[in-house]
């Protein structure tokens, strides 16, 4: 017999939290049951194929808020566990998606994961999210934006299904890129407010700089701003830069602005200058595409083709939300 609580957590990354756990006799859990009942277990710096150990606690108040190098630190559980909350979370309330599958059940979420880990990946097929600790097992990759990153790329196999190498690949990336963000402004959050960055608390190039940059891609020093028919060649994470630009002109619109303290300069293909129709509806556009127009071999022309089709049916093909998407692909060089 489980009762659902909402304990307390010192997270590393968000500040201190709510988070759904269960009272299982008189021991708490890291088990949310009214989400799906997901949960938060404990590698211990294994690389087993094993869920690890269930996180549990005493009085519902967990971690510290510190990073910490202790293979039993709840820290690292409670942004994990922050991170699979706010995604679900975003995903029922935005999209009207319960779950990863769309069938109400959570995927679990797994932290410590190896040595010194600089890496967090979602798996298919143990339906779960697994995080490293990082660099010195200090700065686990348990940011709201991974974390939502990573779960997507679960929502994107299950949808679209988007081949993960060449265009495919670029535009699978970027969906996940797309998603994380939105799910850290959807957090609200004061101690990780929004931004179009990816990465930028996990510090993983070590001089504070994000993995990478919506508005400009090519800040990274690797991804691709446009479209060329050379970039299928690239890595994944570097063909999805056209797509992450799109979403960006989308929303935001060219040019230099500031969000929420953080500076951006967009740039376009063509030089037009875009006004931005607000993340709202990009994502919604993004969402329809990805789950009703996109199939498992869509490239750069395809997503143009079914975020068009998304638009129209969403806000008509005359209207301004429509020419917007238009623009914004043909600024990063798809037409
Ligand atoms: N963090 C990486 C990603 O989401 C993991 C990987 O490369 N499989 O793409
Ligand atoms: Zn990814
Ligand atoms: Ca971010």
């Amino acid at each position: 017999w489980e009762a659902i609580q909402t304990g307390t957590g010192n997270s590393q990354y968000s500040g201190t939290v709510t988070i759904g756990t269960s009272l299982s006799g008189s021991t708490y859990q890291l088990s949310d049951t009214s989400r799906g009942t997901h949960k938060t277990y404990n590698k211990a710096r294994s690389t087993s194929s094993s869920a690890g150990t269930l996180f549990t606690d005493a009085d519902d108040t967990w971690g510290t808020g510190a990073a910490s190098s202790s293979s039993t630190s709840q820290t690292a559980a409670v942004d994990a566990h922050y991170g699979a909350q706010v995604t679900w979370d975003f995903y029922k309330n935005v999209l009207g998606r319960n779950g990863i599958k769309n069938n109400g059940v959570a995927a679990y979420s797994r932290v410590h994961y190896g040595n010194a880990y600089v890496n967090a990946f979602w798996s298919d097929s143990c339906f779960c999210m697994t995080y490293g600790d990082g660099e010195g097992n200090v700065k686990p990759l348990t940011s709201l934006d991974v974390a939502g990153h990573e779960m997507t790329h679960g929502v994107t196999s299950n949808t679209a299904g988007l081949n993960y190498s060449g265009e495919s690949g670029g535009l699978n990336e970027a969906t996940s890129d797309i998603f994380g963000t939105a799910v850290e402004f959807y957090a609200a959050n004061s101690k990780d407010t929004g931004d179009y960055l990816i990465g930028e608390k996990i510090d993983i190039n070590g001089d504070g700089t994000p993995l990478r940059h919506m508005d400009q891609p090519s800040k990274d020093g690797s991804s691709a701003n446009y479209w060329s028919s050379s970039l299928a060649n690239l890595d994944v994470h570097y063909s999805s830069g056209p797509a992450n630009h799109f979403f960006f002109l989308l929303s935001e619109g060219s040019g230099a602005k500031t969000i929420n303290g953080v500076s951006y300069n967009s740039p376009t293909y063509n030089s037009s200058t875009l006004t931005g129709i607000g993340r709202d509806k990009a994502v919604k556009i993004w969402y329809k595409a990805l789950t009703e127009y996109m199939t498992s071999t869509t490239n750069y022309k395809g997503a143009r083709t079914a975020t068009l089709s998304a638009a129209s049916a969403l806000y008509g093909s005359t209207s301004t939300e429509y020419k917007a998407v238009a623009a914004a692909w043909t600024a990063v060089n798809v037409s």
